[in-house]
């Protein structure tokens, strides 16, 4: 089967699902936010990877319309989640870079927004550095206006690309987010050691909240919280669940 054409059905089809994966504070008790993740379920092929279908959607141009459903999807989940109490964390999607420079994002954002009645503090953007390196021109007028709603905005994989610091300065970014390839080998790796408790440093000196990827053990963590690196996500606490499930997470946790 080519996915091309299975993918320009999927969304009418109702194929994708959201999955939801805590950000926890560093002692890895509270938790602070969530990472809204993509899955896409084919009825003969199965569960097709997001890294598989989302580099087709872009090259066919779907990535807008796809990005539409995850913002909307999230923000009716947030707003269930609001009325029933569950508060007090906030809920991260991911940008394409089609988002950024093929549609009028801030707009795009307000009214979804307006119609969830979701406070623009709740909701984080994540876009990643490489397409920052990329496009700060564009990327930089976006985001302003974004920021100026009050959205928050995060730099996603942080370390993966040639780390250019001068746009961390220069855009209102909110968080950074250390990649999982920084945190896999720590406490083994001395050097990924030095590199994430740099950036930790370099965040907190830019006012930036810092949030580590891919935390699996307790040695991770521990090594984490010592450094004051402030949110943790990772296999640890919990991998991406469905809504309902983290539902339940966040009963347990409030
Ligand atoms: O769980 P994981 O396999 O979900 O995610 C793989 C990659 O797909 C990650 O790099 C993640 O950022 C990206 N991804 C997941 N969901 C979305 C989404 O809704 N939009 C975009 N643009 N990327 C996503
Ligand atoms: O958007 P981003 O590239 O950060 O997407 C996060 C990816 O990392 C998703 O594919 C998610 O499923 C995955 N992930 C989340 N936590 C862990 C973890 O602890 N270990 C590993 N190996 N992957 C993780
Ligand atoms: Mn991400
Ligand atoms: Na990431």
């Amino acid at each position: 089967i080519k996915l091309e054409p299975e993918l320009r059905k999927a969304l009418a089809e109702n194929q994708f699902q959201l999955h939801y994966q805590p950000q926890v504070d560093s002692t890895g008790t509270a938790i602070v936010g969530a990472e809204a993740l993509i899955r896409w379920h084919h009825p003969e092929m199965g569960i097709i990877p997001p890294n598989q279908f989302l580099p087709i959607a872009e090259e066919i141009g779907l990535m807008n319309k796809i990005g539409e459903w995850v913002m909307n999807t999230a923000l009716e989940q947030l707003s269930f989640w609001r009325s029933r109490g569950l508060i007090g964390f906030r809920l991260a999607i991911n940008l394409a870079g089609d988002q950024i420079t093929k549609q009028n994002l801030p707009m795009v954002v307000m009214q979804a927004l307006e119609h969830f009645q979701i406070p623009a503090e709740m909701l984080e953007l994540e876009i990643l550095e490489t397409f920052l390196m990329e496009h700060e021109e564009e990327a930089t007028s976006t985001f302003k206006q974004l920021r100026e709603l009050g959205v928050h905005l995060s730099l996603d994989d942080f370390g993966t690309g040639y780390s250019a610091l001068s746009y961390l300065k220069k855009l209102p970014i909110t968080k950074v987010k250390i990649d999982q390839s920084l945190v896999r080998d720590i406490p083994e790796d001395p050097n990924d050691e030095a590199i994430a408790k740099a950036v930790i440093l370099l965040a907190h000196t830019l006012d930036l909240t810092v949030c580590a990827e891919g935390v699996e053990t307790r040695a991770q963590r521990e090594f984490l919280e010592s450094e004051n690196c402030d949110q943790l996500q990772g296999y640890l606490f919990s991998k991406p669940i469905e809504a309902n499930a983290f539902t339940n997470l966040l009963k347990k946790h409030n």
